[in-house]
């Protein structure tokens, strides 16, 4: 049973003024997170929007503690956190590290793959917005292809969305799981399991982005609630190797899986605009293979 957004602990550790953007679909995810870890966590956290966030010592708008680390090295720094904490007997610390797809699936990749494959104890979370916001929107490999950006200006991205979960998958991580901000007791379930799970869990998180992917400010919500209808992201989780839907995409697997059609998202953001009919054909049969794939393991691994 998904906890009800209003049975959600009222104890806030993202505090107001802070420097995220109006609607930020990052700020949303990052205040829910932290009332699943409840300050029972050291961060750590690399360059992006999530630093800009936090703000610039000595002030902060987050009470927890966390470390600034370079870009490359998230993971690494997690893990050597973590391996503090076991020297002192403060394992029941938990070790958070969080970047955003830049700082995952790109930069943050190798000594993400190694505390995969070591099994530390650490939990990744990655908030997807789909390029480097931080920076002006620069593509990256979790840019879905077709999309506008400051560095693939006139046709879009040539190259396919890198699917981080189905690499970590690959590490046989022991706990994987996707969410929105928009479905917040969705969320907020899957940090709170992560974070008391042993060895190395990841979860990916869409979060939608007004000036990055060019929508207005109030429609933050609606649209990550439009990627989830569309079969875009589908909310799930694979549990010791045990994978099954979550949430909203329960409910529309339940219900015979109709999904609504691709275009209500697509044409409600700017960063999709003029693209390719013979790509947004590619886009929505990537959608449905994707999705027969996931509905066939959820069946199967749930004995249906
Ligand atoms: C090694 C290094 N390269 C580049 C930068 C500049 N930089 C800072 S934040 C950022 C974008 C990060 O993108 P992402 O990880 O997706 O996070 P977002 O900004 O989207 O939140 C870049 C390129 C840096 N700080 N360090
Ligand atoms: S650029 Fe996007 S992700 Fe970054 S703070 Fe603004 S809304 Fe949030
Ligand atoms: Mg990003």
């Amino acid at each position: 049973m998904t906890t009800n957004i209003l049975d959600l602990p009222e104890v806030e550790y993202l505090q107001p003024g802070n420097r995220a953007c109006a609607g930020c679909g990052l700020a949303i995810a990052y205040r829910f997170i932290l009332k699943a870890l409840d300050n029972k966590a050291i961060m750590t956290i690399p360059a992006s929007c999530l630093t800009v966030l936090g703000g610039m010592y000595p002030v902060s708008s987050v009470s927890v503690p966390w470390l600034n680390c370079t870009f490359p090295s998230t993971a690494a720094t997690a893990t050597g956190v973590a391996a503090g904490l076991r020297a002192l007997g403060r394992e029941q610390i938990r070790v958070v590290a969080m970047a955003g797809d830049g700082g995952t699936v790109d930069i943050g990749i190798q000594a993400l793959s190694g505390a995969a494959e070591r099994d530390e104890d650490v939990l990744f979370i990655c908030y997807d917005n789909e390029a480097y916001m931080n920076t002006g929107t620069q593509r990256s490999s979790s840019t879905p292809k077709g999309v506008r950006t400051a560095t693939t200006p006139l046709h879009g991205k040539q190259e396919h969305k890198k699917d981080m979960s189905k690499i970590m998958e690959a590490h046989q991580v022991g706990y994987i799981a996707t969410a929105s901000p928009s479905y917040p007791g969705d969320l907020y379930d899957k940090v709170l399991k992560a974070r008391d799970r042993k060895g190395m869990r990841y979860i990916h998180i869409h979060v939608p982005c007004p000036p990055g992917w060019a929508f207005p400010t109030r429609d933050t919500i609606s649209l990550g609630r439009l990627a989830v209808e569309t079969g875009v992201l589908p909310l799930y989780e694979i549990e010791d190797g045990v994978f099954r839907f979550t949430g909203k995409t329960k409910t529309i697997a339940k219900g015979g899986g109709q999904l609504r059609p691709l275009d209500d998202y697509l044409s409600a953001q700017g960063r999709f605009k003029g693209l390719d009919p013979a790509l947004e054909l590619e886009f929505q049969e990537g959608v449905r293979e994707r999705w027969q794939q996931f509905d066939a393991r959820d069946k199967a691994d749930s004995g249906a």
